[in-house]
């Protein structure tokens, strides 16, 4: 069964054996506490703490070892016994250390003591925290507050993260962009805007009843792991899951358990994907709506034959609005233009359509690559116009599936770090507090970019993330970071942000969730929540890396003690010395979402915070869910032209996010290097290239600035003619910070427009505007003839 989708490039299954040597290899390098392994079996359950990689949910009954190979590695690499003290220091200066890989700086270990940049020395040296506190305190009411950004990437639970934003509002502004801006900022947009939802409308439950699943770009192998388990067990009693990605993800191809000892040794695989198209990059809204015609050309047949509807059109009549406008759309596009667009054949387009008709529910999951497009909100709005034909939303075994990165990515949103507003209930916190919240919108991530550029952002508190790294027009804005007045870092390990000190800058160390958290009234746990919408409370066991270290919590309250004016309601100390009282206050904030929180916060699998869209309820302005018609066939905001590339940033499974574990990307066999740029035979041919030669890309933006990444060797990769792949943080010298979704502004890093340069010439290649249909077509299942042709010509074309 599994070969009927052979990924040529990859060493194996995903899970397996492979998994628990990945996760060996990272035990070794990492050197962990001998506790390590104790406490990876406590991850993700009752009691335990929350994984602090991603953010898939935490289920009822779960398994002997509830983690994936993925958070066994961000765990080890927490509890790495590696130290970065102030010593390090003395043998280092920034300027050398940007020299380093990032993965090298992240293995100096875990940060020990506060930091404080001396431009004398060229180096960080030790302060104590009232120092620091002090210092920051300082130039914070110097600047104007319009000048100051609060980010935060995903990490911090929800109580840091509500006081961090009432920091902010405090201070005097909104400036609260979150790693999301990068991510799935394009579903908070996007879906809110079609089913009056910023989140996703599936839960576990729905995962055990689904008949298929349609999985648009997002890749569970590496970046969701523990999805592969409900997933397994969908496809044992016999869901069917098709995949649209251009790249071979063998995660979605294939799996073997390596919590089912029985599988292990074996080696018995189970096939994710019944069909898989490699769509091109940015060729979504073509093949979605290859999709879609097919299902209402089915419902007319069946109109006309006077058979039962294949469109739900009870729910469409009373659930949604848009309908008739959208259909029109599909009947008028040709099929020609839909196949030039994505890349795929009409029949492939068919068998989709026919899984999802034959499904009587069916979940669409998505991730980066539908949000990290120039029309990312329209790639979803897409998915949503495909669940809505068969009301396969609100339903169960049914529903919409954006998969979240950080582990409490979501959970920020929910408790007020958002730059928007609108989203945030300022009368309570007037009341709650006792003052007049501002009422000015803030900064998304590409705003803050921007103003960093102009000279207007002027100072930077950064809890947790690496942002210099994770950004477009990473160049400049190492250039334009370190002009700040002021940079404070609160993080765990060395990242290359740090290194870009402004005038003033500090690091700031702080506990991981695996750690104890010692206050004044005892051991303090910390909630988080999940993709499903699910809050679970996260107590950590391990002896801190340093006695140094402060909890985030007691960070935020420390800048905010410093920095603010007192007042009765403010009880920062009150608060730090017991995190249940900051709890009280998001229920007070938010009654409806966090009703008996201090209560429910460990029960199993999470308490649900609700969803209204799960129950049919659309809190759109039309208080309907909403067909959106299409003004365009793909996500792109550039047209094909000779030699121009569609460059996909990518993720290995060795990685989290600008954290390089190493250099092992087993499922698709490339080893002991990141500098490579993935493409088809064709193309390389068609360039005139040849595998192992080494090129430069240069970005194709229409801005016309000169960005380019040299030094890349070429790699034959199963992939559609015209869509090249690099890996993510490296290509991002190569993106522009004004390429992002219109809506939302999320960064199209998915398909940057470059050319590849070998020499002193330009190569061409590209021929996808005469040739798109010239790659054979991977579908397998149902239609043998098309699976010949594809073995034939093999998948590497
Ligand atoms: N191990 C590990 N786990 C992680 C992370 C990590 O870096 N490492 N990061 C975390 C974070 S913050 C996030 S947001 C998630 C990210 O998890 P994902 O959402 O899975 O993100 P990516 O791996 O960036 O991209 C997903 C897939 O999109 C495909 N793709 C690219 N372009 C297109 C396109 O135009 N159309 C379609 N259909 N597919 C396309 C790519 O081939 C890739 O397989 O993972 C989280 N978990
Ligand atoms: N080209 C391209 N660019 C992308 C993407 C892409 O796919 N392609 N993906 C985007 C996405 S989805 C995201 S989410 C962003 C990620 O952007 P960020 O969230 O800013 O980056 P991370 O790499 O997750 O941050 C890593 C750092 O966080 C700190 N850290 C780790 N754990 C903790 C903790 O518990 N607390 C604190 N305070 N700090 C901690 C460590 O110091 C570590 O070095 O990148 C985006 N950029
Ligand atoms: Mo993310």
């Amino acid at each position: 069964m599994a070969d009927n989708i052979p990924n040529p490039n990859s060493e194996g299954p995903s899970g397996g054996w492979g998994s628990l040597k990945g996760i060996a290899s990272t035990y070794g390098e990492s050197s962990p506490t001998p506790a390590a392994l104790e406490t990876l079996a406590r991850q993700n359950k009752p009691g335990g703490f929350m994984c602090v990689s991603c953010a898939w949910p935490k289920p009822v009954n779960y398994h002997p070892f509830e983690f994936c190979e993925n958070g066994a590695k961000a765990t080890l690499w927490e509890l790495t016994s590696h130290r970065c003290t102030p010593d390090f220091w003395n043998d280092h200066t920034v300027g050398e250390l940007r020299q380093w890989k990032d993965h090298d700086l992240e293995m100096t270990g875990r940060l020990t003591h506060p930091l404080r940049y001396d431009a004398g020395t060229d180096r960080y040296v030790e302060v104590t925290w009232d120092e620091a506190f002090v210092g920051i305190a300082t130039i914070l009411n110097r600047l104007e507050k319009e000048s100051v950004v609060f980010y935060s990437s995903g990490h911090a639970g929800l109580e840091a993260s509500y006081l961090y934003a009432l920091l902010a509002r405090l201070y005097g502004n909104n400036n609260l962009p979150q790693s999301s801006n990068m991510c799935h900022e394009t579903t908070s947009v996007g879906l809110n805007k079609v089913i009056g939802s910023p989140v996703g409308t599936v839960v576990w439950e729905d995962l055990e009843k689904a008949d298929a699943f349609f999985f648009f770009g997002q890749n569970p192998g590496s970046n969701s792991p523990r999805f592969l388990h409900p997933l397994q067990d969908a496809k044992r009693r016999g869901a069917r899951i098709v995949t649209f990605n251009p790249v071979l993800e063998q995660g979605l191809i294939s799996f073997v358990n390596p919590q089912n000892p029985i599988d292990m040794l074996t080696g018995n695989e189970t096939q994710i994907s019944d069909q898989y198209h490699q769509v091109k990059a940015g060729g979504d809204i073509a093949a979605i709506l290859g999709v879609c015609k097919h299902v209402i050309e089915a419902d007319d047949l069946a109109v006309a034959d006077h058979k039962p509807r294949i469109v739900d059109f009870e729910f469409i009549e009373e659930h949604t609005t848009g309908f008739d406008q959208f259909v029109e759309m599909v009947r008028e596009t040709p099929w020609p233009d839909i196949e030039r667009e994505s890349g795929l054949t009409e029949v492939a387009l068919r068998d989709a359509g026919d899984v999802y008709i034959g499904a009587k529910s069916v979940i669409g999951v998505y991730g980066m690559g539908l949000t990290q497009h120039a029309q990312g909100a329209l790639n979803v709005a897409m998915v949503v116009n495909l669940l809505l034909l068969r009301g396969n939303i609100g339903r169960e075994g049914a529903g919409c599936c954006p998969v979240r990165g950080h582990s409490n990515v979501q959970g920020q949103r929910t408790v007020g770090i958002a730059e928007k507003t609108k989203l945030i209930p300022m009368d309570k916190l007037k009341e709650l507090f006792n003052f007049d919240p501002p009422m000015k919108d803030g900064m998304t991530i590409v705003d803050a970019v921007k103003g960093l550029m102009d000279g207007t952002v002027k100072a930077f508190v950064s809890l947790g993330g690496n942002l210099v790294r994770a950004v477009p027009d990473q160049l400049e804005m190492e250039r334009v970071w370190a002009a700040q007045e002021l940079t404070v870092m609160v993080s765990t390990k060395l990242n290359r942000s740090h290194l870009f000190p402004a005038k003033t800058a500090y690091i700031l160390p702080c506990l991981s969730r695996t750690e104890i958290d010692r206050q004044v009234s005892g051991n303090q746990s910390v909630t988080t929540e999940d993709s499903f919408s699910h809050i679970s409370g996260s107590t950590g066991k391990r002896t801190p890396a340093s006695k140094c270290l402060r909890s985030e919590l007691a960070i935020v309250a420390g800048i905010a003690k410093a920095t603010l004016e007192p007042g009765p309601r403010l009880r920062w100390d009150d608060w730090i010395a017991d995190y249940s009282l900051v709890r009280d206050l998001i229920e007070k904030t938010y009654p409806e979402d966090f009703r008996d929180y201090n209560a429910r916060m460990f029960q199993a699998g999470g308490f649900y915070r609700g969803n209204d869209a799960h129950e049919r309820v659309w809190n759109t302005p039309e208080q309907k869910a909403v067909f959106t018609k299409p003004d365009r066939l793909n996500a792109l905001s550039f047209a094909p032209a000779e030699g121009r590339f569609r460059l996909v940033t990518l993720r290995s499974n060795d990685q989290f996010n600008t954290t390089i574990y190493g250099y092992s990307d087993r499922f698709r066999g490339i080893e002991g290097t990141r500098d490579v740029v993935l493409m088809c035979k064709a193309d390389i041919a068609s360039a005139g290239l040849f595998e192992g030669q080494r090129v430069t890309l240069v970005s194709d933006f229409s801005d016309g600035k000169h960005r380019e990444l040299a030094g890349l060797e070429v790699r034959a990769h199963a992939l559609p003619i015209g869509t090249i792949a690099s890996y993510y943080p490296e290509s991002n010298v190569l993106n522009a910070i004004d390429h992002h979704d219109e809506l939302s502004k999320t960064p199209a890093s998915k398909a940057i427009p470059v050319r590849i340069v070998s020499g002193h010439r330009n190569a061409f290649g590209s021929r996808e505007i005469e040739t798109a249909m010239e790659r054979p077509v991977f579908v397998s299942g149902d239609r043998e003839l098309k699976r010949e042709a594809f073995q034939r010509e093999g998948s590497v074309d």
